[in-house]
């Protein structure tokens, strides 16, 4: 056809496997978007979201012009400006904030809505003029960060395995990880395993698609995994299995880690995790039994009090056993911690050293202090703990709110501005996946729509607007993109802008298989992986304490049709997710008087919010289970799961307690 052009992007959500995709261009217009066949890892499927995203770029509900309030704040009611009038307004607020009460009143909120390099919360986006202004910081915590800092205590990183060595495993453990909703195209690896004899264990409270999938499935009580570790090393031990020679010259602390690991014999275990003894012992013979056993544990597991624990207790499973040696043994918990990119945000830049204000506690610290909240790819009042609370806080007259979006999410409602933002086909970007090993180039392919702009050049045209004159300010996107590439760290050899945008994707440059430990060599000072110290594990909240009014554990997974709240809105995507529900156990809902496909209120002393009850032996009793991504607006009783999520940190990272809150339910 004639005017035909396909132009090759990368997905920019918060998902791990970073998919490639072609899009189609005819006339000017995009036409078709599918997934890249030739991509290595992701090799041609997307996934029932995505493939709805050329349909959402040109949604009916789009934000399409710079907005500015005429109601009161909340009902997202709004009045068309020009750009003009929008930065003009922007720059005389945010002059007047930093005269008067200095930079840091301040709160640039940036979510994971976007993870490029270029265009999102992994990047420069915006950072560089913050600084100029003396901003404070923000801290992106809300997602992986106790897992982060539990793997960094022991590996000195959170990078661990290749993903697609999972294809070489024997004996795989999904551990606190729904692989077919949350990342699918490890699966592919792990059908490869299979095909050669390996066999699948998941790890989960919830019997998921994924967990249905598996060879086994132990239904484990939330929170008390770390335990569940230490009782499968305690049978290796017992079997004499584990790998002195990698535990002698690759590990430290291994004597005082031992006799932690003899305090959990598997019979305490079963009391802790609520999983039969016979399980407990027959995973870990196998265990003992089988190399190379991979780990994949992803976020989900981490949104507890003891997270950071977890991680690392997991993390101390392949030391023991000596699986990093192999390719296919190992965790692998986010390829990240293998990306050096130059992420030069200059903060030399700022006049004064700032305070770091965390993402996690928006509830709470979005307090006097704070006169500006500047919020980009990011959705609170959806996906942040204490919904309440952060919608009081929003009410604020003299907060000063700017929300850049692309939908007229909750969040957007409460916005004195809105900027119009571009989708990933109208922007240039540069993205790692946090679930495979390849750095990927996203061309635009056609022009933005209405008066959409990406984030770098929203904060270009607002630097000259206000007259900054700092030269890094007005960077290209492609200058942006070759200093990415500039750290000068060997993973980076011989990848360059122009072979990003003529191949789409480069390998880091590692060796290939990829097994990081196989000799030691841990970023740690000592070099060597670091036993924890003291007590392995850490009981999360609904673990340890009985919840007297509110006695039910609630997991609030990922949706298989929402990312987050992206897609929230899309019609047939909300249709699939059938509305908010909450699965809860026979036994429960018989003490309760809950009939199934009726609604219910589900709540504790932060909050309420009403989902059909689905009556399922896929929850453990005690367990109930409703997922996040719904959007509060487009909810019955105009709230969302979140409404009962505290504002609690993590034992590390100050990560969110999402998978760790009390609650009851009652029939509405
Ligand atoms: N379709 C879809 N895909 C997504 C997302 C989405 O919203 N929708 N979100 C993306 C994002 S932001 C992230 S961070 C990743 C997250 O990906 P996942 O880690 O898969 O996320 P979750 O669904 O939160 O948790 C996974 C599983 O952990 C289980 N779990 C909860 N607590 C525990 C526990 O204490 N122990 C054990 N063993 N299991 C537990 C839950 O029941 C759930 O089935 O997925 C990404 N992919
Ligand atoms: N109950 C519960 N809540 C959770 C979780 C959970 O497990 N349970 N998981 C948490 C996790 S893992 C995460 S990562 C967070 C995510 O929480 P958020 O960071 O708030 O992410 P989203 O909810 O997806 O909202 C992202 C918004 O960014 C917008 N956006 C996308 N791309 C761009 C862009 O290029 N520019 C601009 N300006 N905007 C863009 C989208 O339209 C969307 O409205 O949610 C957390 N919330
Ligand atoms: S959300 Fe994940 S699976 Fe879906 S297209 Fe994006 S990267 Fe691929
Ligand atoms: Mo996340």
């Amino acid at each position: 056809m004639s005017g035909e052009v396909q132009i090759l992007g990368a997905c920019p959500l918060d998902c791990p496997d970073t998919c490639s995709w072609v899009v189609t261009v005819e006339d000017g217009q995009a036409v078709k978007m599918r997934g890249n066949p030739d991509h290595p890892y992701t090799r041609g499927a997307l996934c029932v979201k995505v493939n709805r995203y050329l349909e959402h770029t040109k949604a009916a509900d789009r934000i399409l012009h710079p907005l500015r309030r005429v109601g009161p704040k909340g009902s997202g009611t709004f009045e068309r400006i020009s750009w003009d009038e929008a930065l003009e307004e922007i720059s005389v607020r945010l002059r007047a904030i930093v005269d008067e009460h200095g930079g840091e009143a301040i709160w640039p909120y940036n979510g994971t809505g976007n993870l490029g390099y270029l265009q999102g919360s992994e990047g420069i986006a915006g950072r560089r003029f913050w600084n100029v202004l003396g901003a404070s910081r923000h801290y992106l915590n809300i997602c992986s960060e106790a897992g982060n800092s539990g793997l960094k205590a022991i590996n000195g990183t959170p990078g661990g395995m290749d993903p697609e060595n999972f294809a070489l495993s024997k004996l795989i453990l999904l551990w606190g990880t729904n692989t077919l909703t949350s990342g699918h195209h490890l699966w592919k690896f792990i059908q490869d395993a299979r095909a050669a004899g390996a066999h699948v264990v998941a790890i989960d409270p919830i019997r998921t698609r994924t967990a249905e999938q598996a060879d086994e499935h132990l239904p484990i009580r939330p929170g008390t995994d770390a335990a569940l570790a230490l009782g499968l090393l305690h049978v290796v031990l017992e079997e004499g299995a584990e790998d002195r020679d990698y535990l002698e010259n690759h590990t430290e602390n291994w004597e005082a880690f031992r006799e932690e690991i003899l305090r959990y014999p598997p019979a305490r275990v079963a009391g802790i995790t609520g999983l039969p003894e016979t399980d407990i012992r027959a995973l870990g013979l196998r265990l003992a039994r089988t190399r190379p056993t991979g780990i994949r544990a992803t976020m989900g597991i981490q949104r507890h009090s003891g997270g950071g624990a977890t991680l690392r207790a997991l993390a101390a499973l392949p030391a023991v056993t000596g699986d990093w040696r192999h390719p296919g043994g190992g965790i692998a918990y986010s390829t990240s911690g293998h990306v050096h990119l130059n992420i030069d945000t200059r903060d030399d830049l700022l006049p004064a050293p700032v305070r770091t204000l965390a993402m996690t506690r928006l509830a709470g610290d979005l307090d006097e202090s704070v006169k500006c909240l500047w919020v980009a790819m990011a959705n609170p009042v959806g996906s942040s703990p204490d919904q309440n609370r952060i919608r009081e806080k929003l009410l604020r007259e003299d907060l000063f709110t700017v929300v850049m979006e692309q939908f007229p999410t909750d969040t957007a409602d409460y916005a004195d501005i809105v900027l119009p933002a571009t989708m990933q086909i109208e922007n240039t970007d540069l993205h790692a996946g946090y679930g495979h090993m390849y750095l990927m180039w996203n061309e635009p392919a056609v022009e933005p729509p209405g008066e959409c702009l990406s984030t770098t050049e929203t904060f270009r045209r607002l630097a000259r607007h206000m007259g900054l004159t700092e030269p890094s300010l007005f960077d290209s996107d492609l200058e942006l993109a070759e200093q990415l590439l500039s750290s000068g760290h060997p993973s980076l050899d011989g990848i360059t802008v122009d072979r990003l945008r003529k191949e789409g994707w480069v390998r880091l440059n590692v060796p290939q298989p990829f097994a990081p430990f196989a000799d030691g060599g841990f970023p740690t000072p000592s070099g060597r992986l670091r036993f924890p110290r003291g007590s392995a594990y850490t009981p999360s909240h609904t673990a340890s304490a009985p919840g007297g009014p509110y006695p039910l554990a609630l997991v609030t997974p990922a949706p298989h049709t929402f990312l987050n709240t992206t897609f929230g809105n899309n019609p047939e995507l909300r249709r699939r997710a059938k509305g908010p529900r909450v699965l809860v156990n026979p036994a429960d809902a018989a003490d309760r008087g809950l009939t199934d496909g009726q609604r219910a209120r589900v709540f504790n002393a932060g909050g309420a919010f009403e989902a059909e009850v689905e009556i399922s032996e896929r929850v453990r009793p005690g367990v109930v289970a409703s997922a996040k991504g719904n959007w509060p607006k487009l909810s019955p009783g105009g709230a969302t799961v979140n409404a009962v999520v505290e504002q609690r940190d993590a034992d590390m990272g100050r990560g969110a307690v999402y998978h760790d809150n009390f609650v009851e339910i009652a029939p509405v």
